[in-house]
Parts: C-alpha cells; sequence; structure tokens
C-alpha cells in the first residue's frame, strides 16, 4: 500500500525525539501512534476522508504536528488557522475552504466556540481524538492535496493555496538537499505554523529527516535566546525582523550574556534568512556580532522556496543566490519577453514539482497566474554576476510586514467598513524593524474626525494586529493622477 513518505521514513527513526514542546520530548513513534488516533477519530467509521477540509488552531507543539499527521494519514486536507486571526478572517478561511471540523486545544475552545456554532461547524478538542483505537489508514498517493494555505495577493480576500502531498514532499526535499539536513540537527521553531517558513522550512524538513524540533508557542526572544547559549541547536531560520529584533538584544545584553548567546549562534552550522528582504546592513552586523554569516533565500507560499545561497561557497548580502534543486526560474521583460542577459530585470517565473496545484475554487484566478506552466510571482529580480537579485514586487498592494504578505486591497475594504471612513489608501511605509508598516489615508465623511489609536482599537476587532495601520493621514482627497486613479507613491511621500 502506498503509505506516506514521511510516515515510512519517521518508522526508521523510531525512538528518536521529534519535537520537543512544553518542557517535553516526543518520539517518532509517539507521533505516529498519536498521528494513528487522530486519523481513527477523524474517520469514525468511514475509510477515507476523501479530502475534507479539517481546520485546526495550535500553537507550535506535539498536537499540532499529531494533528497535522493524523488529517493527513486519514487523507483529508489540512488548513491551519492562525493565532493571531480574528474573527472575521477566521470565518473568511472556514467558509471559503468548506471546513469540515475544526480542531483546536482545551483552552481554546471557549474563544472559538460562538464562532463555529454560528458556521455550523463542528469543534473538537485535540485530547478529544488522540486516543481512538486503531483502524486500517486509507492508502495515499502522493498526488492527493494535502493542504491550504490562506495567502494575501492584489484581490481583496485571502486565497487558499492547494498543494498535494507530492509537492510538499518536493519543496521539503530539495532544501534538506541544499542544506544538508541531517538526523542529528535540532533547531527552534518560533514562527507562526499557518506559513510555508514554519510549517515547510522548519518543521516539515526537521521531521523529514529525523532530526529534533524545538517549539516555542510564540517568539520568546529571551527564551530562544538561552537555549541558543545552552548550544542546543545547529540550525536557525528566521525572518529579517527577528535578526534585526535579536541584534538589539545583544547590544543591549552586558558582556557576559552577549559572549554566550554570541557563542551559542557561533556554534550552528546553518544560520538562515527569508521571507522578506534581509537589509546588506543588519546581514553585516549579524556576522559582526556571532561570526555566522546568514543564508539569504528567496519563497513564496505558492512554490515554496525557489532560490538560495548556497550552504557552501559565497552566500553574498543583498543577493539570494541561484535556484535550488528541482526549481527551475526565468525572468520575464514587462513586454513579456524572456531576459537572457545578467542586469536586466523581470518577473521571477517559476516551474517545478514543488509548484501548487491550484487556488482552491478558483479556476480563473489560477490559470491568470500561469503563463506558458511557469508560475507567475509578481516579484522583480535581476542577475548579477551569477545571483539574482530581488528588486521588488510588480505590485504596490502588496506589503510585507515582520514577513507577512499583507494586501492593502483586503485592509482597505475592511477599514471601508468604519462609519467615518468615506474613502482610504492603505500603503506600506519604510521600517528598520518590519521591512514595512502599514499606514492609511483617509477622507472622512463630512465633519467626523479620526484618531489613530481609536481606529487601531476599531481595527482590533476586525484584522490580526499585523495589518492594523499603524500611521494615519486625514486628507481632504486622495491623490489621484490625470486618469483619476488613486497614486500609492504620491501617498507613500506623503508620509515623509
Ligand atoms: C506586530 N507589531 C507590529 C507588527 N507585528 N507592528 C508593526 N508591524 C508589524 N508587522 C506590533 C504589535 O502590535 C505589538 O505592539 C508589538 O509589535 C509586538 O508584537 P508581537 O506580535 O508580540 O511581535 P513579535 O512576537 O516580536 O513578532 C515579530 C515576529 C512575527 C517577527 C516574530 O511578526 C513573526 O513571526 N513573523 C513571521 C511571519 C512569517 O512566518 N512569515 C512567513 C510567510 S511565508 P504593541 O503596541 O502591542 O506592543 C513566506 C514565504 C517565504 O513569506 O519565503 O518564507
Ligand atoms: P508569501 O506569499 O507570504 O509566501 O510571501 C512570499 C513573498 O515574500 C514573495 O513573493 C516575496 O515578495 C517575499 N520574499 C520571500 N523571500 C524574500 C527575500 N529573501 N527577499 C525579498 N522578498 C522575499
Amino acid at each position: 500500500m502506498p503509505e506516506l513518505e514521511w510516515v515510512r521514513r519517521a518508522r526508521s527513526f523510531g525512538p528518536r525525539v521529534a519535537v520537543t514542546s512544553d518542557g517535553h520530548d516526543h518520539s517518532y513513534d509517539s507521533l505516529l501512534s498519536i498521528s494513528e488516533a487522530i486519523a481513527a477519530s477523524l474517520l469514525d467509521g468511514s475509510t477515507d476522508l476523501d479530502e475534507q477540509r479539517i481546520a485546526f488552531l495550535i500553537p507550535a507543539s506535539f498536537d499540532y504536528v499529531a494533528v497535522q499527521w493524523g488529517i493527513w494519514r486519514a487523507g483529508g486536507i489540512a488548513v491551519p488557522l492562525s493565532l493571531f486571526s480574528a474573527d472575521p478572517e477566521l470565518e473568511h478561511v472556514i467558509t471559503d475552504a468548506q471546513v469540515d471540523r475544526i480542531i483546536a486545544p482545551e483552552d481554546s475552545l471557549a474563544k472559538l466556540r460562538p464562532l463555529c456554532d454560528r458556521l455550523s461547524v463542528p469543534l473538537l478538542s485535540v485530547d478529544q481524538i488522540s486516543s481512538r483505537q486503531s483502524v486500517p489508514l486509507p492508502e495515499l498517493d502522493a498526488q492527493r492535496r494535502a493542504m491550504i494555505l490562506y495567502t494575501s495577493g492584489t484581490t481583496s480576500k485571502p486565497k487558499g493555496v492547494v498543494s498535494t502531498h507530492a509537492n510538499i514532499q518536493a519543496q521539503i526535499t530539495t532544501l534538506v538537499e541544499a542544506w544538508g539536513w541531517q538526523s542529528k540537527d535540532s533547531i527552534p521553531l518560533f514562527l507562526p505554523l499557518h506559513h510555508v517558513h514554519g510549517i515547510v522550512n522548519v518543521l516539515g524538513c526537521a521531521l523529514w529527516s529525523g532530526a529534533k524540533v524545538d517549539c516555542f508557542g510564540s517568539f520568546d526572544a529571551q527564551a530562544v535566546l538561552e537555549r541558543v547559549a545552552d548550544k542546543e541547536y545547529s540550525l536557525f531560520m528566521g525572518v529579517p525582523t527577528i535578526y534585526v529584533k535579536l541584534i538589539r538584544i545583544l547590544e543591549a545584553a552586558d558582556e557576559g550574556d552577549r559572549a554566550r548567546y554570541a557563542d551559542g549562534f557561533a556554534h550552528m552550522r546553518l544560520m538562515v534568512s527569508g521571507s522578506a528582504a534581509l537589509p546588506a546592513s543588519v546581514h553585516e552586523q549579524w556576522t559582526d556580532l556571532t561570526g555566522q554569516k546568514l543564508l539569504e533565500r528567496y519563497g513564496m507560499t505558492e512554490i515554496g522556496m525557489a532560490i538560495s545561497n548556497p550552504l557552501q561557497g559565497e552566500r553574498r548580502p543583498g543577493a539570494v543566490g541561484v535556484p535550488l534543486p528541482d526549481v527551475t526560474i526565468r525572468l520575464v521583460s514587462e513586454a513579456g519577453e524572456l531576459i537572457e542577459e545578467e542586469n536586466e530585470p523581470g518577473e521571477i517565473q517559476v516551474r517545478g514539482p514543488a509548484v501548487f496545484s491550484e487556488y482552491w475554487h478558483k479556476p480563473d484566478v489560477t490559470e491568470a497566474s500561469f503563463v506558458e506552466g511557469w508560475f507567475r510571482t509578481g516579484d522583480m529580480a535581476v542577475l548579477e554576476d551569477g545571483y539574482y537579485r530581488i528588486m521588488g514586487r510588480l505590485s504596490v498592494d502588496i506589503i510585507k510586514s515582520g514577513g507577512y504578505k499583507l494586501s492593502a486591497l483586503e485592509i482597505e475594504d475592511t477599514l471601508l467598513m468604519h462609519p467615518a471612513i468615506r474613502e482610504c489608501a492603505v500603503v506600506g511605509l519604510p521600517d528598520d524593524t518590519w521591512g514595512e508598516v502599514v499606514a492609511v489615508a483617509i477622507v472622512t465623511r463630512d465633519g467626523e474626525h479620526i484618531e489613530l489609536p481609536a481606529l487601531k482599537e476599531w481595527a482590533t476587532e476586525r484584522m490580526s494586529s499585523y495589518k492594523i495601520p499603524k500611521s494615519l493621514l486625514l486628507l481632504e482627497d486622495l491623490p489621484r493622477n490625470a486618469m483619476g486613479k488613486v497614486t500609492k507613491p504620491a501617498i507613500q511621500d506623503l508620509f515623509d
């Protein structure tokens, strides 16, 4: 019977520690037996979930992994929810993915219950589904859909990126090969687990390799640093904001602590940055403080990782390197012509087994995202001395903040529900810590006035904290071009 490849591999890792969470070690054997019990509970007498969407809202932990594997082993599609979402955002994912059931830890049930009741979606606790007797599990083909991740784009609401088991496997194996993952590796996991960076690059690669993942429910810098100082880790992966925050802590630490932390980082075999541009200055500061040369790579929810600086060889600050194994890249000019020379910018287009299968129930959007079988990333890059450098995005409406991809249009749509807002335009502003921060220019209804703190409070009920505008400008009218279209670069200038 075809068994999922990571399940087969996990059997060979047996008693080794797979996941540490809440101070407890959990072996691969334990992951196999608990995920089997969860699969049996979810099947509840049927033989196959047949791609039912099962959502779960669980912090990084052994339970998260056991539930993810349980869904997969029962033949379902895993839909991880964001711990930071406001109710309307959760509602969008649950309804758009047509979620069949939601799983959460006992202590989150009360918070989720009203929403699940309103949407008539059954809510299960992890404990309730973890002790079922084993039953025969379905045979699974790697082409089966495995996961839907919600990602923002140039449309108002986030859309569901569907990846098959084969896609996820390809996203993992390219990194295992390129970054030399081994069973003796150990890595901290503090990234959110509703995005590929945490799910694939950290969790997926580690478990594929028989390595150990040390889970933190969130990015608790002090707790992470103490474990780093104890030389617990051989690998470390984060977004640029995390390195900026760590640099500040190291610089402010007394000499003894700084030396302990720096020693712990120097001990690692590889430190990686990605999900947003790593400023060359941060790259260099990190080397000065720890002796580590960060490896920067480039990826996207739809394709996994595509371009990376090398494990061996030059890691060039400001560049993302060369295509990963089994990933094919091309650059295409605005006029649609293939770029074959260095130093000429173009859109990155990607092919390969790691590329997602479709946007959930959006065939037209899926079709428009590909040209001749190549996925259009919407990112501009240039090839310089053999390495790609990311230049920015084609759309001004995509903002990257703290490594999160945000849609200006989605935020605008939500803000327009505020009774005092007649018109608004959301833009990203450059920021040393977050890469970009969200700012909004607002035209109010007659005579109304809005203050930023009140707007933030209003928005808290409706959107994740990183989408909430950090600056506000009240205008009589929004700047427009000759065609009457709002000009976002002009709005960005007004914030200076
Ligand atoms: C939070 N805050 C922000 C903010 N996020 N302010 C501005 N911009 C943002 N983006 C504010 C909060 O409101 C709060 O304010 C304060 O900062 C602390 O918030 P926090 O949430 O506690 O911060 P912290 O835990 O330190 O989070 C920082 C972080 C997190 C970097 C750990 O943002 C994170 O995990 N980012 C990673 C996202 C990720 O994995 N992206 C990968 C997508 S996949 P106050 O006033 O309340 O103190 C992808 C593909 C690829 O991109 O290539 O990988
Ligand atoms: P997401 O849709 O959340 O997966 O975000 C993917 C986007 O993150 C890409 O399309 C890029 O815009 C951006 N990105 C990822 N890695 C890098 C990087 N190293 N440098 C610049 N941008 C990056």
